[in-house]
């Protein structure tokens, strides 16, 4: 009997010992001392001995029980240690490994020109607004004096949704949008996506941006125009900047102008950029013209404005020294990037 307990006994120690699992454990916890485990068995098969052996087996039993237990319960605790010390190796940080360098974007071009002008123009209190790109064909050329047999209006040149709605050809219908809602003084300028049915090439494409500008109040001159337009190239450009009137025309305006500006790759002396004249042409302005005012509600009377509307995509490229257009659109990383 006595080498039968014993041998139990080893062979749960060695199984013990061995155990790299907590499921391990259990099962061997089930098999010697779960009810019908090797121990119980045992104990029960105790009723065959005599009276007098009877207590000293009981003693040897427990005593292998306690060993058993206390066994389990030092593997147990031996077990959790190695899985704990794993999960530690495992999850370490090395905090000397270089990080994850992330490609970081930027502001596309014509972002940051537009940027730039809003900065000078709102330094002049001007402030900033947008308009729809759909837009109806009434503010697109009605409220702007542009007649019903102007070529601008013609289908070969705008996108007509229907008879009274095009995408605009300009920003410039924001601004009775902005006077017919705000009383003088206004001082706005208004930044816009516009299109046109043109073919892309290397100056034209049927989707780009233009910028206008608009200040109504009372006694407002031609010299306010010229005053804003020369101080603004200046800021943009560079201080040694002049800037021009020439006659023009535009339905909105009376008198109206184009203003031009020192070219800035020759600096007035004469270039391929300038066509040899010294002078690159910026912007078309001038004062509004009154049927656009009185169509809004504004006092030709007591009020007057200047507008001008000019090509953010020239702009920039001018800026940039960028000859193609294309360019602006085709979001090629390798351009991008260089800005
Ligand atoms: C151009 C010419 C211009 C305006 C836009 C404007 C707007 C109103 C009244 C009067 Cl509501 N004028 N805007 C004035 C003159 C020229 O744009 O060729 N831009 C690229």
């Amino acid at each position: 009997m006595k080498e039968k307990l014993q041998s139990i006994l080893e062979k749960a120690m060695a199984e013990i010992k061995g155990s790299q699992e907590l499921d391990q454990l259990e099962s061997s916890r089930v098999k010697y001392l779960g009810k019908k485990g090797e121990l119980t068995v045992f104990l029960r098969g105790m009723g065959n001995i005599s009276p007098r052996e009877r207590p000293v087996m009981g003693k040897l039993v427990n005593e292998a029980k306690q060993e058993i237990e206390v066994l389990l319960k030092e593997q147990k605790e031996k077990v959790l240690a190695l899985e704990k010390e794993r999960m530690l190796r495992e999850e370490e940080i090395d905090i000397s490994i270089p990080g994850k360098r992330f490609a970081r974007g930027r502001k596309h071009p014509l972002t940051k020109t537009l940027d730039e002008i809003k900065t000078i123009f709102m330094g002049l209190g001007f402030s900033v607004a947008e308009g729809p790109e759909v837009e109806l064909a009434y503010y697109n050329f009605t409220a702007l004096n542009i007649p019903e047999d102007h070529p601008a209006r013609d289908i070969q040149d705008t996108f007509y949704i229907n008879d009274d709605i095009v995408l605009r050809t300009h920003t410039s219908p924001d601004e009775p949008r902005v006077m017919e809602k705000t009383k003088p003084p206004i001082r706005v300028i208004i930044p816009g996506r516009v299109y046109r049915a043109d073919d892309v090439d290397a100056t034209h494409s049927p989707v780009f941006h233009q910028i206008e500008g608009l200040v109504v109040d009372e006694g407002i001159t031609l010299g306010d125009l010229k005053g804003t337009f020369d101080l603004f190239v200046k800021k943009l450009y560079g201080e040694h900047m002049e800037t021009k009137f020439r006659p023009s025309h535009f339905p909105f305006t009376e008198p109206s102008a184009e203003i031009d500006a020192t070219c800035f790759v020759c600096n007035g002396k004469g270039c391929r950029v300038c066509k040899d004249t010294g002078w690159i042409e910026l912007s078309g302005a001038g004062m509004v013209h009154p049927r656009v005012l009185e169509r809004c509600g504004i006092d030709t009377a007591r009020y007057s404005g200047f507008a001008f509307g000019m090509g953010l995509d020239r702009l920039t490229m001018l800026k940039y020294g960028i000859d193609d257009m294309r360019l602006m659109f085709e979001n090629d990383i390798r351009f991008l990037s260089q800005f």
